[in-house]
């Protein structure tokens, strides 16, 4: 039988990798999307060009339950994957009500219309580490108590709680994946390591003289995007429904990114990256660094690609994007 799923945020970094994935794997993929961004696909459906034919999108507002229950009527799937937010944290702190509404009342609709349409559909919710914050231990695990320092945290404690209340309340198979930073050429540019890596093409080819950055001493556990999708998947075909850390179990400061990302390009950070007092956030988390024991014992999952790998192909398909020929950069 195939089965459908459907994936908010399918234009972003996670959802464009997890749809092929899932196509790979024999689904029929839908994905919900904003109207602007199915009239101007050029722009916004950039990251979906590999596979724009094999999937169906549907134009609707995470801000409306009216959209959200047509559209979930009509696909009725099997899986449904919640990757859309606000993502940015430093965002978070520009505009705490709207972080706060689509992100909270997003995951509610969801949850709402398919516990209403689909009772039995497979829930994933894209929890994350900025839940724990202030964390009161390293590494973090499944219990490690939130502490959450941006209303984007908050936001996801909360999607968080109501994904693990539906579970409860109304016995759906609802999972939260607690994600750690997960990176990879798609990644969007407002993050620091695609700040980094664009801005070392931008200095390389001659458009760009420095890189201005915010706090270089956060700490980091940086995985690849399309090995944390896999992961994601792997929680819905659990015969229970439960919550797992996705992580690499390594941290490393934004410096140790940066310096990385300038050498493997043959230069010296030092000389192009400025300070921005502008760039700190207003409550830092300092360091993340996730266990993921249970991931790896229950799901059969684990990471592959490295700290100095992933900067490597970040730094290498910013270069050839920007059509610099460097000796010895791996293409993908
Ligand atoms: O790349 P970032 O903006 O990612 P952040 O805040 O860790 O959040 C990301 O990972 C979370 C999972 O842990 C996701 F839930 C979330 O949606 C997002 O994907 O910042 C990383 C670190 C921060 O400590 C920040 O202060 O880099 C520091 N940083 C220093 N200079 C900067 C900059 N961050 C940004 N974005 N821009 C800078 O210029």
């Amino acid at each position: 039988m195939e089965r459908r799923a459907l994936i908010t945020g399918i234009t972003g970094q996670d959802g464009s990798y997890l749809a092929a994935l899932l196509i790979g794997k024999g689904y029929e993929v839908h994905g919900l999307v904003r109207r602007v961004a199915l009239e101007d696909p050029e722009h916004r459906l950039t990251r979906l060009d590999s596979i724009r034919a094999q999937v169906k999108l549907h134009a609707a507002s995470l801000e409306s339950y009216a959209s959200i229950h047509q559209a979930v009527s009509k696909v009725m799937p099997h899986e449904c994957y919640h990757l859309a937010a606000q993502s940015f944290v430093s965002y978070s702190f520009d505009d705490e009500f709207s972080t706060l509404n689509a992100n909270i009342n997003g995951t509610h609709y969801l949850l709402a219309a398919a516990k209403n349409l689909v009772p039995k559909c497979r829930f994933y919710f894209a929890g994350s580490s900025e839940m724990f914050g202030h964390a009161g231990e390293v590494p973090q695990n499944e219990n490690t108590h939130f502490h959450p320092r941006s209303t984007y945290g908050i936001s996801k404690v909360a999607g968080f709680d109501l994904t693990r209340n539906y579970r409860e309340a109304y016995k759906m198979h609802a999972s939260s994946g607690i994600l750690f930073n997960h990176e990879s050429p798609r990644r969007g540019y407002e993050f620091v390591t695609r700040k980094i890596t664009s801005g070392v093409a931008r200095i390389l080819s001659g458009r760009s003289k420095e890189l201005r950055l915010g706090n270089l001493e956060a700490k980091r556990d940086w995985g690849h995007a399309r090995e944390y999708v896999d992961a994601m998947w792997r929680m819905l075909q659990q015969d229970d429904p439960d919550d797992y850390v996705i992580a690499t179990g390594v941290t490393h400061s934004v410096r140790e990114f940066v310096e990385l990302a300038f050498a493997h390009a043959g230069l010296d950070y030092r000389q192009y990256v400025a300070g921005d007092p502008d760039l700190f956030r207003p409550a830092e988390v300092n360091i993340l660094q996730g266990d993921s024991s249970k991931a790896r014992r229950k799901l059969g999952w684990k990471h592959e690609v490295g700290f100095e790998e992933l900067v490597r192909e970040m730094v290498d398909a910013d270069c050839r994007a920007a059509g610099i020929e460097r000796k010895g950069s791996a293409a993908r």
